[in-house]
């Protein structure tokens, strides 16, 4: 059965914008949001806490299963650091956000995370290490890298997505 809505997968290095891109493209487009960070924690589909990288560690098998039904309808905007272990048949369209380093540094100094956790993000941004796993698990035409340095850059981005949204139709 062909989605009657698209999906599309925002992912990036903590902190360039996602879940701030993802909650105004929903208002605009209707599409849901879905945070995973959020719904591993309501639906503890996690294995605890990682104490070397400060985060959780998340049952990826259990997060596709709770996303399964959704994701087959369509309509969602999924809002994830990364991307490579998602169906690829889920998604319509990936969204890489990028930020300029010393912006990303203050963005989550802001977030008190600790100076270790700051610097192997920002290390990883620098890398592009999400967007070699995005192009590396999606079609390169389906993958887009766009900035989220700036208020423009959040506007264009937002003004983007809803219009791709407004245009797509479903495949037979
Ligand atoms: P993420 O979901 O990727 O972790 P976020 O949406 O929570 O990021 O954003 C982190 C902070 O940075 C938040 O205070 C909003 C701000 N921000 C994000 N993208 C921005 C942009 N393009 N211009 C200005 N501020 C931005």
């Amino acid at each position: 059965m062909p989605r009657s809505a698209p999906n599309i997968l925002v992912c990036g290095t903590p902190g360039t914008g996602k879940t701030t891109l993802c909650q105004q493209v929903a208002e605009a487009t209707g599409l849901k949001h879905i945070n995973i960070g959020d719904l591993v924690k309501a639906q503890s589909l996690h294995s605890g806490w990682d104490d070397e990288f400060e985060c959780l560690v998340i049952d990826e098998d259990k997060v596709c299963d709770a996303l399964e039904d959704m994701m087959g309808e369509g309509g969602c905007i999924v809002d994830y650091h990364g991307c490579d272990f998602f169906p690829e048949r889920w998604f319509d369209l990936v969204v890489v956000l990028q930020t300029d380093n010393s912006v990303l540094w203050e963005r989550l100094e802001k977030r008190a995370y600790s100076q270790k956790k700051i610097q192997e993000n920002v290390q990883c941004e620098i890398m592009h290490v999400i967007v070699e796993e995005a192009t590396d698990s999606y079609r390169e035409e389906i993958v887009h890298v766009l900035q989220s340095t700036t208020p423009e850059d959040m506007e264009r981005n937002v003004e983007q997505l809803a219009a791709w949204c407004r245009t797509w139709r479903p495949s037979s």
